[in-house]
């Protein structure tokens, strides 16, 4: 983006047409940010909660109590007491994770983490640990090579790309039609991605059964080139032996797709020698989502897809030694996911995040190691987690809840204190997290642009701050005091810009501290190409000895884990009475739950609807616009139906992210209203997903009752 600040103030926001991706193009609600960024609903000094609303304080005085509190419950209650949900746009924010990392692992280890990752990408991480040994080998779609793409479950025309980042991402995939190739997108609706490419439609969450079809095939009918399989992984006879019963003609009745057309992908995915499976949310999300994420990967590799150009690829940084790094971290990730159990459903951890679902019953479920300090930073769990109004009344419960946002939200309403964080133009920024899934690698840094309004200060700076005054010394804790200490003397602050910068220095293009001249660094990167930098025209291939950790980096298919997810859902039935399945639908003027605050992005009063087939509604007496009860086992919401035929017989779909009810301070989003979509979802353990703890936004059972309000009158 381009910023224009006049006198101190960000005044407009525009694409910049000289950044060598992008060229020019920025979504609706970059642009819009401008609004954000100078919201009159905006927090801007701590607030503390009475009995009347809430109330500016002073720095001192909320941090003072905010520590005097938590040395209270860390003495009397051990670090279980505490817990921390980090959500989303913190993956946008280096600066923010280092914060929290900070925090959570200096307060002790039995302290609780929760991230929106088990909303969202858990499930893909875990495969990933399953197959390659680390949670950090993620691999993505080469794009820019790729003839054949298939997009399970994503909508990157609206989304933009997720895990895949690519500017421009819908003028890639159209070069991939231009060049001659082809972009299928397998979704239960015609979504705005498919209806630009070749949509195959299918029934919500049978994803699994769909990909053990294409095995099945594949095997069968002699396509996968053994020698090339067996000579980097092991257990693909343990693989053929589980996909052997899926035929297409068996899985039909699953997934609502013809035999034939299963039986043309498999071949298509084989013969065309640049060919790709990428999943997205719609695959991460089901009843299984780790072991559709592994199927996928399964299918890429039997496919003779994996590590190839044009295939699905693993971007890797270039840092000599990265290997042993990740090595490294995968043995510690592996060995807590095998050691730990949450408290509420004895889940294990992946990232070492517990369920988000849980988090409420982490809070009310009485026994040692029971929540009773809640920070969310980030975050808007009221709304993004199964079961809201669980979330308010365990959050009213607990000693200290403390959020870090900018917003009087649904969920920071009803913490003790909201402190004012700043937004990504009032400081330094570099995405970290979002290098290894470029599909052009690019490094970008910038510094920030304005003043943060008020006392608006970063998570860091806050986080910093706050553990100077906890009582107790742990050792993390006592480590930053020395480094805080010596920095001092020198007249700097602590933070954690140098690992930042080191990440860039060390990885492709940079400067390696010097030995390689003119190379990238955070602070060159920002003052002297601002644009950014393409630093490899491609991802590079051949890169399985870096990315599987495995020994003799053998990637691993045979798991009891898998086995038994598949006998799971084989016999998984549907509850009675719910006849329809729910799937989510990103919207492009909406940011999950909080830019329903921008006039700009609100325009045209928007209103927050469901899609239904238009059969299923003539089968229900549902005229389009009328007011409609879609209700779970879990829940019911209210809301009015537009129909439609892109959509799979059978299949609701609803925008998450609304619900605004007024207990949160955004005038705008509260005008919008909506509802919580989250309230049908289930914060039940047996609902939860059984290995990554992944909440089931997708393919829940609904029933969609006739009009309780017809436009223009009841019915
Ligand atoms: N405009 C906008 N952009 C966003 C966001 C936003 O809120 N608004 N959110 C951002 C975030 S946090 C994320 S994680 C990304 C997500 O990025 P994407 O995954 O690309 O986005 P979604 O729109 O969630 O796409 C999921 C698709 O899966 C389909 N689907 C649902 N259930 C199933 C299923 O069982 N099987 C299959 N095959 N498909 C299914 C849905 O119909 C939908 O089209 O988007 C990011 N970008
Ligand atoms: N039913 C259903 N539920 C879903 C999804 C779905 O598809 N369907 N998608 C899931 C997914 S993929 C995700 S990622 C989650 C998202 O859900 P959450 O992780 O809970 O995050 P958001 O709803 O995006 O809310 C972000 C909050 O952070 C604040 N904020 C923005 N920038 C910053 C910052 O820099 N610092 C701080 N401290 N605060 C900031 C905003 O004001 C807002 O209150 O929702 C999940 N929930
Ligand atoms: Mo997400």
């Amino acid at each position: 983006m381009v910023a224009t600040v006049e006198d101190g103030r960000l005044v407009a926001l525009r694409p910049d047409r000289e950044h060598p991706l992008s060229a020019g193009f920025a979504c609706q609600k970059g642009i819009a940010f401008t609004e954000v960024v100078n919201d009159p609903d905006r927090v801007t000094t701590p607030l503390r909660r009475t009995g009347t609303g809430f109330q500016p304080v002073s720095w001192d005085d909320a941090l003072d109590d905010i520590a005097t509190r938590c040395t209270d419950i860390l003495r009397r209650h051990g670090s279980g007491a505490f817990g921390w949900y980090m959500g989303n746009p913190a993956a946008f924010s280096y600066s923010h994770l280092f914060a929290v990392m900070a925090f959570i692992k200096g307060i002790g280890r039995r302290s609780h983490y929760f991230t929106s990752s088990t909303q969202d990408t858990s499930s893909r991480l875990l495969a990933s640990q399953f197959l390659y040994g680390t949670t950090m080998s993620v691999p993505i779609p080469d794009l820019t090579r790729t003839d054949l793409l298939v997009l399970m479950g994503a909508n990157p025309v609206v989304s933009h790309g997720s895990f895949l980042t690519a500017p421009r991402i819908k003028d890639r995939m159209h070069d991939v039609v231009k060049r001659g190739g082809r972009v299928v997108v397998i979704d239960p609706r015609r979504s705005e991605t498919a209806a630009q490419f070749e949509w195959l439609g299918l029934v919500p969450d049978s994803d699994a059964y769909l990909l053990l079809s294409l095995l099945s095939v594949m095997f069968s009918e002699g396509l996968v080139d053994i020698q090339a399989v067996v000579s980097r992984a092991d257990g693909l006879d343990w693989l053929a032996a589980q996909a052997a019963s899926f035929s297409p003609e068996r899985t039909e009745r699953h997934t609502g797709v013809a035999p034939d057309e299963v039986r043309a992908l498999a071949r298509d995915l084989v013969r065309t020698p640049r060919a790709a499976i990428y999943g997205r949310l719609g695959t991460c999300v089901g009843r299984q989502g780790t072991l559709t994420c592994y199927l996928i990967d399964a299918v890429n590799l039997m496919a003779g897809n994996l590590d190839r150009p044009g295939g699905s690829v693993f971007s890797t940084l270039g840092i000599a030694g990265q290997r042993w790094g990740i090595a490294a971290t995968g043995a510690v990730l592996r060995r807590s996911y095998r050691r730990k159990r949450t408290r509420v459903g004895g889940f294990r951890s992946v990232i070492a995040s517990e369920p988000a679902a849980l988090m409420a019953k982490e809070m009310s479920t009485p026994g040692r190691n029971r929540i009773r300090a809640l920070f969310v930073s980030a975050g808007n769990p009221v709304l993004s987690v199964p079961n809201g109004l669980e979330l308010e009344e365990a959050l009213a419960g607990v000693d200290l809840a403390v959020g870090l946002d900018f917003y009087v939200t649904e969920t920071t309403a009803h913490c003790d204190y909201i402190l004012p964080v700043t937004t990504m133009y009032e400081r330094d920024d570099f995405a970290l997290t979002f290098q290894q899934f470029q599909a052009t690698p690019f490094r970008q840094t910038t510094e920030a642009v304005v003043e943060a309004p008020g006392e608006a200060r970063t998570e860091w700076d806050i986080v910093d701050d706050l553990t100077a005054r906890i009582g107790p010394r742990t050792a993390v804790f006592a480590a930053l005091a020395g480094m805080r200490r010596v920095l001092g003397v020198f007249g700097r602050r602590l933070n954690p810009r140098a690992l930042a910068d080191g990440m860039i220095r060390l990885s492709d293009g940079g400067d390696r501290y010097g030995l390689r001249r003119g190379g990238l660094t955070f602070s060159r990167l920002s003052r002297s190409l601002p644009h950014g930098v393409v630093v490899a025209p491609h991802i590079r291939t051949g890169v399985l000895d870096e990315v599987v950790v495995y020994r003799g980096s053998r990637i691993k298919l045979e798991h009891s884990e898998i086995a038994a997810e598949l006998t799971a859902m084989v016999r998984r039935g549907q509850p009675a009475g719910y006849p329809l399945r729910m799937i989510g639908m990103r919207e492009a003027r909406s940011e999950n739950s909080w830019m329903h605050n921008s006039p700009l992005l609100m325009r045209g009063e928007r209103v927050h609807r469901a899609l239904m087939h238009t059969d299923d509604a003539q089968a229900r007496g549902i005229a389009d616009g009328d007011v409609v009860e879609v209700s779970s086992p879990h829940g019911c919401i209210a809301l009015p139906v537009a129909l439609t035929t892109d959509l799979v017989r059978g299949t609701v779909a609803i925008p998450h992210g609304w619900g605004h009810k007024g207990t949160g301070g955004w005038r705008v989003a509260n005008r919008a209203g909506g509802v919580n979509v989250n309230q049908l979802m289930s914060s039940d353990p047996g609902d939860v997903e059984a290995l990554a703890g992944m909440s089931w936004l997708t393919g829940v059972p609904v029933q969609v009752a006739g009009a309780v309000e017809r436009v223009g009158g009841t019915p």
